[in-house]
């Protein structure tokens, strides 16, 4: 029996639901979710093994001209994953048009590795709108094979991960094959404050933090966490905590319930928040968070 491996890298505007769909593929949440654009911060490996076949998932960054320094990392990203896929997803959603970026999208139409353009979210259209959208994204994109899903009900998802299998080059594993991700537990923890924060705070606070996980000690029973989380400017601080320390409580009991499930202990979650100004363009702190090399 000969073996398959290979990068699948999914890439698409912000909020299309790339994360969603690699969620789906993998079986486990390993990137957050929300409904806000640009998420998603970092390339994220999700790996699902068979007996004869591993297959790399890479979600990203949605793809936006870049404003400052955080913003050009995750293109960088996004990038890479251009530079090492077997099987490019190219994603898009019902409702969208273009790519946000011209030098992207050209490179799309011109790869030499096969293409699978998802048309997502086609449990919000209607059959005749879906069916126009197919046409039309056919003829602008002739060497991709259009794939109508809905990454959130599961739809469509099944024939998709057989095209991918199908397109695997032979090649042993990469990487063991009872690993699901090449992200330490302190990441899954730093995201899915993220993601609380993503949900809680308006504008421009969530693109304006960053989570880092100090402690991380395992016993038996329980986890001890305490994790800071950065703001930019002082003002941003007492946003985060809120009216009598309400906010950042709401953060820490949702955050929590989630690693729970997601690490399968009791956790115990300190949150703290400290100001570390304008960190999203500084690329020393960039370098410690882990976004450049
Ligand atoms: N109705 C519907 N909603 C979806 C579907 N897939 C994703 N969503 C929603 O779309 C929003 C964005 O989903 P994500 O998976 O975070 O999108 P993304 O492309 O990873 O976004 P970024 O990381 O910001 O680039 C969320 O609210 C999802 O629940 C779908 O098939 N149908
Ligand atoms: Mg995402």
């Amino acid at each position: 029996m000969k073996h398959k491996a290979g990068y699948v890298n999914i890439i698409g505007n912000p909020n299309v639901g790339k994360s969603t769909l690699m969620n789906a593929l993998v079986g486990e949440r390993l990137s957050i979710i929300t409904s806000k654009a640009q998420t998603t911060r970092h390339r994220i490996l999700g790996i699902v093994n068979g007996d004869d076949f591993q297959i790399l998932f890479s979600d990203t960054p949605g793809i936006i001209k870049p404003a400052y320094e955080l913003q050009n990392s995750m293109m960088d990203f996004v990038k890479s994953a251009f530079d090492d896929a077997d099987v490019l997803i190219y994603m898009v959603e019902v409702g969208e048009k273009e790519l946000k970026d011209e030098a992207f999208f050209e490179k799309i139409r011109n790869s030499k590795i096969p293409v699978l353009l998802l048309i997502n979210k086609i449990d919000t259209s209607t059959q005749d709108l879906v069916q126009e959208k197919f046409e039309c994204w056919q003829n602008k994109v002739p060497n991709a094979e259009v794939f109508l899903v809905s990454a959130l009900e599961k739809f469509n998802i099944e024939p998709l991960f057989e095209k991918i299998i199908s397109l695997l080059p032979y090649s042993p594993p990469f990487y063991p094959k009872d690993q699901l991700t090449d992200k330490p537990e302190r990441f899954f923890v730093n995201e899915t404050i993220r993601e609380k924060i993503l949900i809680q705070y308006k504008k421009e606070i969530p693109y304006s933090v960053e989570v880092v996980t100090e402690e991380f000690e395992e016993s038996d029973t329980i986890i001890k966490i305490r994790s800071i989380i950065m703001v930019e400017r002082d003002s941003q601080k007492g946003i985060i905590i809120g009216y009598k320390g309400t906010a950042i409580k709401w953060v820490g009991i949702e955050a929590r319930k989630d690693l729970e499930k997601f690490l399968g202990k009791k956790i115990h979650l300190e949150l703290y928040v400290k100001v570390n100004k304008n960190w999203r363009s500084d690329k020393q702190q960039l370098k410690r968070f882990g976004y450049m090399e």
